[in-house]
């Protein structure tokens, strides 16, 4: 089945000495895929180098017209590449669409931005000079990326990277190669449509060991890493070590405030995309809701009602909203949290078990019924990221007592809250309230547009990718000073000669 989608994209597939890759939809065999090794990841490195050469000196517009044809590729093969994302991630077919969809609009915004990249003029203290901030390019990003959003995160980091001039190397999850070979194989083609050159996107496929080259090697500008934060804090290190650049983008323990006056139906379907959504396997995911004591038993049996209603089962299916679990370790850590719950008094509301009929049909495959679970406090079990569909309700009176809640978790990615006051949703907002880098009003955690800029506090590492200005992080800034009269004078008005 894969071979046959892969075809589409002109490749083929599988090779000779290939690895065995899997679909989390029954457990079973994909195909193989072969890893990279260290003298292969060299070799990237130094053709990657070579490229940049050349690339750095293009005109950021004409570098934007790499990415648009890359965009119309995407547009071509939507259905395709969505197909491989449901293969071998295991989303449901709607949410593959919209994955691949923000690739489209990541594209677009980046060729936007290839016509500005803007810097800065300052005010000079001497007389006829100038001076300005000019962004230039920095050099080879390596674009390590997860299982879980296995193109669009790619797509974030290398529309952007290439018009600002660097080229990109990709280690995609191990778990997710099929997709990114078809990625690269449009990118190849809107390259060679134009006469780029073709190592301005690789893709190096492996296990840690492949990861860990490029995180050490010198010719490495900018490591952008997808994935926990144990991984983040093993890379965060190295990186700095040897003074590159980091953008992690690692866990998240995301909550939900709802208030009084909250709007119930509207933030019940919120709450059940955001926590049971893509099988809870978001890193923006809804994992801890805070539910003001006046309004906690409707919310918690409505939700409880909504949960019922959600199908669970193969995400190739229409009308499935559930997909499976990526693997068996996924799944243990989702079985261990339930167990946890009962030992730390709290009680598992619905969901939770692995779904019988799904699992004896193959027995290799995970799919979960979406758990819901109440707390009476938020102990290290709440406070833990377990990326799978389960949500902890936890009970609040006053508004003080809600923010402790919120903030205490290590992570600091999204947050939201449901309200209809204008007052808490500004202080939600302000300099006292959600310590996340993303905070929303009326809508859950997850599911953000690539305008904005991506990215999360304390453990979810401080970078930011996609829109706004997170373009920055891709490129070297240098401040400008010209002298454009006869005399010299010395800044802070020093005399010398
Ligand atoms: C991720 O889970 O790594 O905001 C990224 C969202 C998506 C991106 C999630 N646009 O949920």
């Amino acid at each position: 089945m894969a071979g046959a989608v892969l075809g589409r994209f002109g490749l083929a597939w599988p090779q000779e000495g290939e690895k065995e890759a899997r679909t989390p939809i029954t457990g079973g065999a994909l195909g193989f895929t072969r890893g990279a090794t260290g003298a292969e990841v060299d070799r990237a490195v130094e053709r990657a180098n070579a490229a940049f050469r050349s690339w750095r000196l293009t005109p950021p517009p004409r570098r934007g017209e790499l990415v648009r044809r890359l965009g119309a590729l995407l547009r071509q093969h939507q259905d395709d590449l969505a197909e491989l994302v449901t293969l071998e991630a295991g989303k449901v077919s709607g949410e593959a669409q919209g994955e691949v969809q923000e690739m489209i609009d990541m594209c677009d915004l980046a060729v936007g931005l290839s016509r500005q990249l803007y810097g800065l003029t300052l005010a000079s203290e001497r007389p006829d000079h100038r001076m300005t901030e000019v962004w230039q390019p920095l050099g080879v990003c390596a674009v390590i990326t997860s299982f879980n959003f296995p193109v669009a995160v790619w797509a974030w980091n290398a529309a952007v990277a290439l018009v600002c001039g660097d080229p990109v190397i990709w280690k995609p999850s191990e778990k997710t190669v099929l997709t990114a070979l078809a990625c690269q194989s449009l990118v190849a083609q809107a390259a060679a449509g134009m006469g780029a050159p073709p190592a301005l996107s690789q893709v190096v496929v492996g296990g840690p060991e492949v990861g860990e080259a490029l995180v050490d090697h010198p010719g490495v500008a900018l490591v952008s890493a997808t994935g926990s934060t144990a991984m983040g804090r093993a890379v965060g290190p190295r990186v700095a070590a040897r003074f590159g650049r980091c953008l992690l983008e690692l866990g998240g323990n995301n909550a939900a405030i709802v208030a009084p006056s909250a709007d119930i139906d509207l933030a019940v379907r919120g709450i059940v995309f955001a926590a049971a959504g893509t099988a809870g396997q978001r890193c923006t995911t809804l994992r801890r809701l805070i539910v003001h004591q006046s309004r906690y038993d409707e919310v918690v049996s409505r939700l409880a009602g909504a949960y019922q209603t959600l199908r669970v089962g193969n995400p190739r299916n229409a009308g499935v909203l559930v997909g499976p679990l990526i693997d068996g370790r996924a799944y243990e850590g989702f079985a261990r949290a339930l167990v946890e719950v009962e030992a730390d008094g709290g009680e598992v509301i619905t969901g939770g078990r692995r779904d019988p009929a799904l699992g004896a049909a193959a027995p290799e495959a995970f799919y979960v019924q979406p758990a819901l679970a109440s707390m009476p406090a938020q102990g290290d079990l709440v406070l833990r990221e377990t990326f799978a569909p389960l949500l902890y309700v936890l009970r609040y009176g006053e508004w003080d007592e809600a923010m402790a809640l919120h903030n205490a978790a290590r992570h600091g990615l999204s947050s939201s809250i449901f309200t209809n006051d204008l007052r808490e949703a500004e202080r939600f907002l302000s300099p006292g309230g959600s310590d996340c880098g993303i905070a929303n009003v009326n809508i859950g955690p997850s599911g953000a547009e690539i305008g904005g800029a991506f990215g999360g506090e304390k453990e979810t590492g401080g970078g930011r990718e996609a829109g706004s200005d997170a373009w920055k992080a891709y490129m070297r800034r240098q401040t400008c000073t010209v002298n454009f009269g006869r005399d010299l004078p010395l800044a802070q008005g020093v005399e010398f000669l």
